[in-house]
């Protein structure tokens, strides 16, 4: 509502002016979003879903996340629909999530703080008879060298010719090219020749060992790999190796 109050000239500067009522209102002017109430997170496996109800005026939202409680937010991604999907996450680690409101005016304050902790277990793909087994022969993330271990593991009933197969371990190279993913930009692809044999069924391939270095012998940065699990220092399987039988994906997931 505005109301136009019109002033007689003999009244400017009149201090009875200030006794005058008077009611205004800002027209037509964008105002900062409230805080998006309403927030959901729903843990998964490797992936935290959040959702928001609609703030009035918000033609978009900013998602922020944090590992400690009290922050610092990073900003996520910046929505114009009242979900997003944060993914890929850790199981198993807490994040805490605030998310604000946006339009040409400004940025509303954070939202309250949720939190989630995703989790859960990897299920093989239904082939499932082929199984990489990982373990990091050397754990050290900053040095020259890539050292991870792999063993095929033959569930299935038939024997297994490791020349159809291929292993591939995901990382970035790190300073050498850009990168193409933000999790992988190389793999280094395993593949076996037709002496190799045959993997029994029921048992394994047997340890195969792998050493990479650059040409330059420069150092890697293993922390931001993939395939990289300091962790796993026995054999286990581990989903982030993946295994090809004749370019058919047979075992783990790649990177997203
Ligand atoms: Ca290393
Ligand atoms: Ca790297």
């Amino acid at each position: 509502m505005f109301r136009a109050v019109t002033l007689a000239p003999d009244w400017v500067g009149d201090e009875r002016l200030q006794s005058k009522l008077a009611s205004w209102a800002i027209v037509g002017a964008t105002l900062i979003p409230s805080p998006p109430t309403g927030l959901t997170a729903t843990a998964g496996n490797g992936t935290v879903g959040l959702g928001w109800s609609v703030s009035s005026n918000a033609t978009s939202y900013s998602g922020k996340r944090a590992t400690a409680a009290e922050g610092p937010y990073a900003t996520l991604a910046t929505v114009t629909s009242t979900g997003y999907s944060d993914t890929p996450v850790t199981n198993g680690t807490t994040y805490h999530y605030v998310i604000s409101a946006m339009n040409s005016a400004g940025e509303s304050a954070n939202s309250a703080q949720l939190s989630a902790t995703p989790q859960g277990t990897w299920t093989p793909p239904p082939q499932g008879t082929l199984v990489v087994q990982y373990r990091a022969a050397d754990t050290t993330p900053g040095d020259n060298g890539i050292k991870p271990h792999f063993k095929i593991q033959n569930n299935g009933g038939d024997p297994m010719m490791p020349s159809e197969l291929a292993i591939r371990y995901w990382f970035t190279i790190d300073g050498d090219k850009p990168l193409a993913f933000d999790w992988a930009d190389h793999a280094l692809e395993i593949t076996f020749n037709s002496s190799a044999g045959s993997i029994p069924a029921g048992g394994d391939s047997g340890e195969i060992q792998t050493c990479t270095h650059k040409t330059d012998w420069s150092n890697f940065h293993e922390s931001d790999d993939y395939s990289f699990e300091p962790a796993k220092t026995s054999f286990s399987p581990w989903e982030r190796v993946t295994l090809y039988r004749n370019g058919q994906l047979v075992w783990g997931t790649e990177p997203p």
